[in-house]
């Protein structure tokens, strides 16, 4: 800052002459309208607005004026330093504005594109039908049992009282296992793909102490032709209970657990005469329909699609253990009693949720399975 100026000329204070003044505010004014980005703008700042810029310099030069002169000079300055602070002002409100326009033209996101993150699965309702099914009767106290799926013919037939000339083995389209590569014509490799999930009955009571109580869901695979209501391979569930006094009453009670569970209690069951080579005696289990509750049967009711107006569905295949299989299993047949029930759970599932395609549950589409639930 200069000294003070006793002899006050303003014209030997040239950077506070009208005309220095006036050039200084032009140039500032210039530079912040051809600002062209909020950093040119900031450049411009400091160069006319900065504590080196010409006007703040004037401003400083002030002080240095007699006290007459002082307030002539204050003025001039002092609205030329309030012109370019607005129009600084402006300016950048005009430079941020445009520059979020920009933001939204260059980061606009169009939500109409199709995403590319892995979408969540959905477990498949075959197997949330399992385990839930499992679940009752674990809760029941009994134990999840598995076997192999290419499995011995004596387990699979033999040891469930189908021996090799029964025409019981007719019954179930049985999947042969090829012999070893070179074996002399006409030998048989003695395994099949099994056909239920009924040799695991054999397995367990082989393996394991009594009493026994076992539930084994599990994979089953029969040489079938594809249709709306039969695959080649499906999965059924299949209980077993072997114990001292048991009889058709404990059965009924077993088999109204898992109808409750699939479709909810108060549907009634019955069971009529059938015969499985490895149940003595044999029953099929149907339950009330669950869509028309039985009113469909009815004289003038209306019909009802899901069990074409029979009142009943079939649901499984049950009954008493056949003392042959006990006995093949190296369990006395005098001391204990045993019930057996099993179900294809494609079918149960296809019960429960109104699905006229079995094909629909081995396409492996999510669409279809995300439909019972997200659940992973
Ligand atoms: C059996 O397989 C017996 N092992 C069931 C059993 C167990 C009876 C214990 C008594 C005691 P069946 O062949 O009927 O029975 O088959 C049982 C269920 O499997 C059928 O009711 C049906 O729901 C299902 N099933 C059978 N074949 C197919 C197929 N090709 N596609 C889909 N589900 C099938």
């Amino acid at each position: 800052m200069s000294a003070p100026n006793k002899n006050y000329d303003p014209v030997e204070v040239t950077a506070l002459t009208a005309e220095e003044v006036e050039r200084a505010t032009q140039a500032a004014l210039t530079a912040i309208s051809s600002a062209r980005t909020l950093d040119e703008l900031k450049e411009a700042r400091i160069a006319h607005a900065g504590d080196r810029a010409p006007l703040s310099l004037a401003r400083a030069e002030i002080g240095a004026l007699p006290p007459q002169a002082r307030a002539d000079a204050g003025r001039r300055v002092g609205a030329a330093v309030g012109r370019v602070k607005d129009a600084m002002a402006a300016r950048q409100d005009q430079l941020e504005r445009e520059r979020d326009e920009q933001v939204l033209i260059t980061e606009r996101v169009d939500v109409t594109l199709p995403y590319d993150r892995q979408p969540a699965g959905a477990r498949h309702p075959v197997s949330m039908i399992a385990d839930k099914l499992s679940d009752v009767f674990v809760a029941m106290g009994y134990e999840v049992a598995e076997g192999p799926e290419v499995e011995a013919e004596w387990y699979n037939f033999d040891a469930l009282n189908i021996p090799p000339d029964h025409p019981a083995r007719e019954m179930q389209d049985t999947l042969f296992i090829a012999p070893p590569e070179g074996a002399p014509a006409g030998t048989r490799s003695g395994m099949v793909l099994r056909t239920h999930t009924s040799p695991v009955q054999v397995r367990s009571m082989l393996t394991r102490p009594l009493p026994l109580y076992v539930v084994s869901p599990g994979r089953a695979y029969r040489n079938e032709a594809l249709d709306a209501t039969h695959l080649p391979v499906f999965y059924q569930i299949e209980g077993l209970a072997v114990d001292e006094g048991l009889t058709m009453a404990d059965l009924r009670g077993a088999i109204q657990a898992f109808v409750d569970a699939l479709f909810g209690a108060g549907l009634r069951t019955r069971l009529r005469p059938d015969y499985f080579p490895f149940t003595e005696p044999s029953a099929d289990v149907s339950m009330e329909c669950h869509v028309c509750r039985g009113e469909s049967a009815k004289p003038g009711a209306e019909p009802c699609r899901v069990c074409r107006s029979q009142g009943w569905i079939e649901i499984a295949g049950c009954g008493m253990v056949n003392p042959r299989v006990l006995v093949a299993c190296g369990i006395d047949p005098d001391r204990y009693s045993g019930f057996a029930f099993g179900l294809g759970i494609e079918r149960a599932l296809m019960l429960s949720h109104g699905i006229n395609e079995i094909r629909d549950t081995y396409d492996g589409d999510v669409r279809f399975s995300r439909a019972f639930g997200t659940e992973i």
